[in-house]
């Protein structure tokens, strides 16, 4: 089974497009957790146990467990054991190399850690992708409109007839040929995200900028479903990993990403 046949599976026996962003930051994290030996897996761990029957998948940043070193390599390792295997895993590092160095790291991505998924950075090109899209049964998330502010710098930069990051979107269609590559579009961008959806086809879309940092969700739903109405993947990190409570508050953002679906 190809990863977006593998998504869009998930996504229908699951009834959800929620994905959870599990960027564990210790200051951040309830006193009597920090008080525990472990305290970012007992964070991860109440995080995943009180929301796994409603996301079809969890995305680590990888920069919030580098930061600690070893001690934050063997969390991650040990917070992906915690997660049920029927729910995807996506390892957002946005890594990119020449081709020989980014060999390593889609090797670290998809054979060390294990992850389902993993963001990749497509600036380098063609032959920096591939090593990112010949694992079977993994996908590639492609940069193309990234939410932060600086997106205009170079995405938006126009180029012929086209926005940079259309070129990126009509690249990364070819490169689909194994069916397992999506894109990353911030939620921040909704206005431009219908557009790159009718360009992307059935691409899967991962969606960060829900909550913190301010995207449309109903917008986003509207613009950048599939008709079947999935394969979009709706990140929330922070406005929900850090809420009084944290299943309240995954249901309530659930029901209202199924209710903009119609479903
Ligand atoms: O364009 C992007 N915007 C973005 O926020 C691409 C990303 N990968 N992210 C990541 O999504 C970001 O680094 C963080 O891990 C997550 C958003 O988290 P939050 O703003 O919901 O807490």
């Amino acid at each position: 089974m190809t990863f977006t046949e593998r998504l869009r599976q998930i996504q229908q026996t699951c009834n959800s497009l929620l994905c959870i962003g599990l960027d564990p930051v210790l200051d951040k994290i309830p006193s009597h957790l920090q008080k525990t030996g472990d305290p970012i897996v007992e964070f991860n761990k109440h995080i995943i146990e009180s929301t796994s029957d409603i996301v079809c998948a969890y995305k680590f940043n990888l920069a919030f467990y580098e930061v600690m070193g070893p001690a934050g390599i063997e969390a991650l390792e040990d917070s992906l054991d915690l997660v049920p295997q029927d729910i995807l895993t996506i390892g957002d590092g946005k890594r990119n190399d020449i081709g020989n160095s980014a060999e390593r790291y889609a090797e670290m991505l998809f054979e060390g850690f294990e992850f389902d998924a993993a963001t990749v950075n497509p600036y380098m090109g063609t032959d920096s992708v591939e090593p990112f899209i010949k694992y079977p049964g993994k996908g590639a998330f492609i940069l193309a409109l990234t939410s932060n502010p600086g997106a205009k710098d170079f995405q938006k930069l126009k180029i012929g007839d086209r926005y940079l990051y259309e070129k990126v979107v009509q690249r990364a269609k070819k490169w689909n040929t194994g069916n397992n590559i999506g894109l990353v579009v911030g939620a921040t961008q909704s206005r431009e995200l219908a557009g790159i959806r009718k360009l992307a086809s059935d691409m899967p879309i991962l969606l960060p900028g829900i909550g913190a940092q301010g995207g449309d969700l109903k917008k986003s739903i509207e613009h950048g479903c599939t008709r079947k109405k999935d394969l979009l993947l709706i990140n929330v990190g922070r406005s929900i990993i850090y809420a009084n409570n944290v299943r309240d508050t995954a249901l309530e953002v659930h029901a209202m990403i199924n209710t903009y679906r119609n479903v």
